[in-house]
């Protein structure tokens, strides 16, 4: 499959990778908040297509959208079905505040989380006022996008896109809440707050379920 898939694409068949075998969407972001944002800006990709994808044939970018100011997703297995999360970051110097490890082992602790993270290796940051999440192939092909407004940027809870973008809200669609942590930009009382959202998991399993079996359908017909 994997092969097939890398012939196809080095012939042009760049549908092929939209519609059937990378049927990646973005479900979820973290923009960052005014002060102590937790972790870096973040964002979960769940993978609808029939097939396991390996996440390093995308790149990241926010709204320039370029190859050349991305940066490769790391290398993960994901499975039909299943999500992960991806931390923005270009940031790994030896004498930055933030690494690669210390921005994952910040997000694990935070959101009490387990389950696959990796890390953009590069493209910009979510800006609270407004921006746009590209997956891109190397050619510079647009796999998926994903706005994220700025009227729903910069809360306590991140930007549940599944659907259409709305607020996560506690108990819907998974979403849970994360540790406190310090944060004396937004009044809170004794400056601890935490933040909503559903990082690895996605409303299922009805919906999708049918995306899924929507996308196995196409494959079949174009057979
Ligand atoms: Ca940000
Ligand atoms: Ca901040
Ligand atoms: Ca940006
Ligand atoms: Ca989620």
């Amino acid at each position: 499959m994997k092969k097939a898939f890398a012939i196809a694409a080095i012939a042009g068949f760049g549908s092929i990778a939209a519609a059937g075998i990378a049927d990646v969407r973005i479900t979820e972001a973290f923009v960052g908040l005014s002060g102590e944002d937790g972790t870096e800006d973040w964002f979960e990709i769940t993978n609808l297509g029939a097939a396991a994808i390996d996440t390093s044939m995308f790149w990241y970018d926010d709204d320039s959208a370029s190859v050349a100011d991305g940066g490769q997703l790391g290398s993960f297995s994901l499975a039909a079905g299943e999500s992960m999360i991806f931390i923005i970051s270009d940031d790994n110097g030896a004498n930055d505040d933030v690494t690669y490890t210390s921005a994952i082992e910040e997000f694990q602790t935070i959101w009490n989380y387990s389950g696959q993270i990796g890390i953009t290796n590069g493209g910009g940051g979510l800006g609270q006022s407004g921006d746009e999440i590209f997956l891109l192939l190397g050619d510079n092909s647009v796999v998926t996008s994903q706005a994220t407004p700025g009227s729903l940027s910069g809360g306590l809870a991140t930007i549940d896109t599944f659907a259409s973008p709305t607020s996560s809200v506690l108990g819907v669609n998974g979403a849970y809440e994360s540790i406190a942590f310090f944060n004396d930009n937004l009044g809170v009382p004794g400056n601890m707050i935490s933040l909503i959202g559903s990082p690895g998991s996605v409303p299922t399993p009805g919906p999708i379920a049918l995306l899924a079996l929507g996308t196995l359908a196409g494959a079949r017909r174009r057979r």
